[in-house]
């Protein structure tokens, strides 16, 4: 047993309180931040997504595990941050309406903050009507993200984009869409700038989407 095996047993026994001592002990024994994310704290959640879809898992188990997720990344999210970075640009988060699912979406936020971003984080269930009045509000903001993590909430992303579209915004911002159901093809269809797979990706991409 690795210690990212005890990360992902304690995040899949939703042990809130075991998580963030490990995740602290991983980093005091030299693990990269990186690694402990990818290794140690996501696998754990793929692994409680396929039981609930096996029927062995529920609503509730997903919830403390997705709980006890957030604590190791609070005590991860300094080591991920480049310390001291100039801004590069500024972006807005949001899950889409309907949709509740925030670890990855957190996770992205994180992600671009370490290259630099300024991020604002609208949370979670956000309108297409709330990323607008944002921009309305902001007019520097170079990047919308947008996070969908189920299929029936995907369509949001699109809804986004056109309610962005009818404000007479769309050429002012970059759009960047993802979310486990999200792909390449669906970021085309509903005409997204850029789609990435994982919250690595979105940071690099955001940084080409700024550079040009
Ligand atoms: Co939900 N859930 N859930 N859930 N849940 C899934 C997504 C599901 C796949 C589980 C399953 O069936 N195997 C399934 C969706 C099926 C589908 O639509 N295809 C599902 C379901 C059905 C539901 C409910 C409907 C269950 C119910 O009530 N019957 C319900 C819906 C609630 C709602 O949103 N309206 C529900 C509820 C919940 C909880 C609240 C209990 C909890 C969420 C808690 C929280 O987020 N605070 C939860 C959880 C934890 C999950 C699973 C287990 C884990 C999700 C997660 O955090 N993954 C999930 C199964 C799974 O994913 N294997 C599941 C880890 C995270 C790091 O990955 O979010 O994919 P992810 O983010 C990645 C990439 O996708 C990407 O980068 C991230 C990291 O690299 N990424 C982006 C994400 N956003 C991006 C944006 C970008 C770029 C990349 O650019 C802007």
């Amino acid at each position: 047993m690795t210690i990212y095996d005890d990360i992902s047993s304690a995040v899949q026994r939703g042990k809130r309180k075991e998580v963030a001592p490990l995740v602290q002990q991983a980093l005091d024994e030299g693990c990269d931040p990186v690694a402990i994310l990818n290794e140690g704290l996501i696998p754990a959640m793929t692994i409680v997504g396929d039981k609930f879809s096996a029927g062995e898992a529920f609503v509730p188990e997903m919830l403390v595990a997705a709980r006890a997720m957030a604590a190791g990344t609070e005590v991860l999210k300094p080591h991920l941050a480049a310390a001291g970075a100039e801004p590069v640009g500024k972006a807005v988060i949001g899950t889409v309406k309907g949709d509740m699912h925030d670890i990855g979406k957190n996770l992205v936020r994180m992600m671009i903050e370490s290259k630099g971003f300024e991020v604002t984080d609208l949370g979670v269930d956000v309108a297409p009507e709330q990323f607008v009045t944002f921009l309305q509000e902001h007019d520097d903001v170079d990047i919308v993200c947008c996070s969908a993590l189920l299929t029936t909430t995907m369509p949001e992303i699109g809804a986004t984009i056109r309610a962005i579209e009818e404000a007479g915004l769309r050429d002012k911002v970059k759009v960047m869409v993802g979310g486990a159901p999200v792909t390449q093809a669906f970021a085309d269809e509903v005409g997204a700038d850029a789609y990435t797979p994982d919250a690595g990706a979105a940071a690099v991409r955001a940084v080409e989407l700024v550079r040009g």
